[in-house]
């Protein structure tokens, strides 16, 4: 071979292996914002043929390689290979150096990916980074071919173990398909938490073995009188095994004394008059209550909590105990505390509105704030008063303010849907607030926070993502990101190329005027 000939060989393969496309790791507009990031300034192209290797031994990295190979190639149409020889991605597991059961640190350089996460979980979260370099691709100006990856370290893991959103499948009902497309939008922004509001005065959403007709007919209707729906258990079994995969924890809520019209219009025996009431489609709250002299009553609530926690392997279970204006004070105070009883017996930690802190409840009883945070209003003194009662017996707290992180409040007077009995949450408001300044003390109970979906407004899966996005993106960056990270003007930032990325899933969101969109 001629001299010119190697020479050109050479610089075929030099230029085509590294082209010299300059990156910086920390201009992409990564939401929640990790925790460190340094740039090396050159790029890991995506190529026909990248392979990805894992302990083969290892069921979970399995598992997340394999779901992790059809994100790839719906995002670049190429394969990933995940043959475990000369691989350019690697994922392990190593807990030596990182302490956070959710920390991971993701090193990319110009020929090879490393992922490391101090449990399959946290590869998990740190997949999802990955994940979002992909997505992000426009944010970086290469709308076509080749497909880069910006080289640099990314070291990580959350401010808050509990990163929650709500679910209101009650008031309107979503189908196993509609829950699992929101788990994989939780998902892709690192929340662990889907908490599923199942039953309420409108509609009783999950089945129970022993009290069929709770589902057969306090479940056939909805908001507005409609056809409701439920799950069935399998389903229900479903829906929880998808989240498991994704990483996320499901919490079943069972809303007693009151929110209970579809259980009394169900069951005669549940009401002191013995007679039953009419279903409800309206969206009015505080009416209704379950019966404390009724020996029904208890024997409902055993099964009902027996049947669900057997199903449910998460460590929560939720009793509601909101809005009780038809239950006695004195009532109330047994309901609850007897509830969290069986809770106990069935080995689970009891969570509530923290309403129940009034009552008397086991040491770490999860309470979920969830008052208007201004100054002035008298549901805001209240919830404070309720959550120092709560951690003084012990108990540890999420937070929901409503005035905050209600996403079925509306974004602004006019918006379609949405409530306004909170105030209304733009997506500046919906971001940038601190849940610690929300309470004066024991601020270390506070375990994360949870973005409630109320859906009296919201009847299909695009009317719920328009209520959620983009302020749900916030709330998983209250969650995740380091206080001294959030900066309202940087965030606003990162999230105008969000838009692009929802629109590439075909997530209807509310184009929020404050946000230049990309
Ligand atoms: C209050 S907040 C409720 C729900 C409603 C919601 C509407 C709370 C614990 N209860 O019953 O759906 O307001 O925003």
């Amino acid at each position: 071979m001629s001299n010119l000939r190697i020479l050109f060989i050479l610089f075929f393969i030099f230029t085509s292996c590294s082209p010299k496309i300059k990156t910086n790791l920390d201009l992409v507009p990564l939401i929640p914002i990790p925790n460190s990031s340094t740039s090396r300034g050159t790029s890991f192209v995506i190529k026909e043929k990248t392979k990805l290797s894992f302990d083969k031994s290892n069921k979970d990295l399995k598992l997340i390689s394999q779901n992790f190979r059809e994100v790839w190639r719906s995002i670049t149409s190429y394969d990933l290979s995940l043959d475990q020889t000369r691989s350019e991605i690697l994922i392990e597991i190593d807990n030596s150096k990182l302490t956070d059961k959710e920390a991971y640190v993701l090193d990319i350089s110009k020929n090879n990916i490393k992922l490391i996460g101090s449990s399959a979980e946290a590869v998990f979260r740190g997949i999802k980074t990955l994940e979002q370099l992909l997505r992000l691709q426009h944010s970086i100006k290469l709308i076509d071919k080749p497909i880069i990856i910006p080289t640099g370290k990314i070291s990580d893991k959350p401010k808050y173990s509990y990163r929650g959103s709500m679910l209101d499948v009650a008031r309107h009902f979503f189908s196993v398909d509609d829950v699992k497309n929101y788990i994989d939008l939780l998902a892709l922004y690192k929340f662990n938490y889907l908490h599923l509001h199942l039953s309420d005065d409108q509609g009783w959403r999950i089945e129970i073995k022993s009290w069929p007709k709770l589902t057969e007919y306090g479940g056939s209707t909805q908001v507005g009188g409609k056809p409701g729906g439920f799950y069935t258990q399998s389903e229900y079994v479903e829906i929880i095994n998808y989240a498991e995969e994704n990483y996320i924890t499901i919490v079943p809520e069972i809303d007693i004394p009151g929110h209970t019209n579809s259980a009394l219009a169900s069951y005669s025996e549940l009401n002191c008059n013995n007679k039953a009431t009419k279903l409800y489609t309206g969206t009015e709250v505080g009416f209704s209550s379950l019966c404390l002299e009724r020996e029904e009553t208890f024997k409902f609530l055993d099964d009902v909590i027996r049947e669900i926690t057997n199903l449910t392997p998460g460590p929560y279970f939720h009793i509601g105990g909101d809005e009780t204006h038809a239950t006695s004070e004195q009532d109330y105070l047994i309901f609850i505390k007897s509830t969290l009883e069986i809770v106990k017996k069935y080995g689970k930690t009891g969570m509530g509105w923290a309403d129940i802190a009034k009552a008397q409840i086991p040491k770490s009883t999860l309470i979920q704030y969830w008052s208007r945070t201004d100054k002035d209003s008298i549901r805001n003194k209240k919830g404070i008063q309720e959550v120092l009662m709560g951690v003084d017996k012990g108990a540890n707290i999420v937070m929901s303010p409503a005035s905050l992180s209600y996403m079925d409040m509306k974004y602004n007077d006019s918006t379609k849907l949405g409530l306004t009995w909170a105030g209304i949450i733009n997506t500046k408001k919906a971001y940038d607030w601190l849940p610690e300044n929300l309470i004066p003390r024991n601020k270390n109970r506070i375990l994360g926070i949870e973005a409630p979906l109320w859906t009296e407004t919201a009847e299909n899966f695009e009317e719920l993502t328009f209520l959620a996005f983009p302020r749900i993106i916030g709330y998983s960056e209250i969650g995740w990101s380091q206080t001294s990270q959030r900066k309202w003007i940087d965030y606003r930032e990162r999230l105008a190329h969000h838009g692009k990325l929802l629109k590439n899933l075909s997530i209807v969101f509310y184009e929020s005027p404050m946000i230049d969109w990309k």
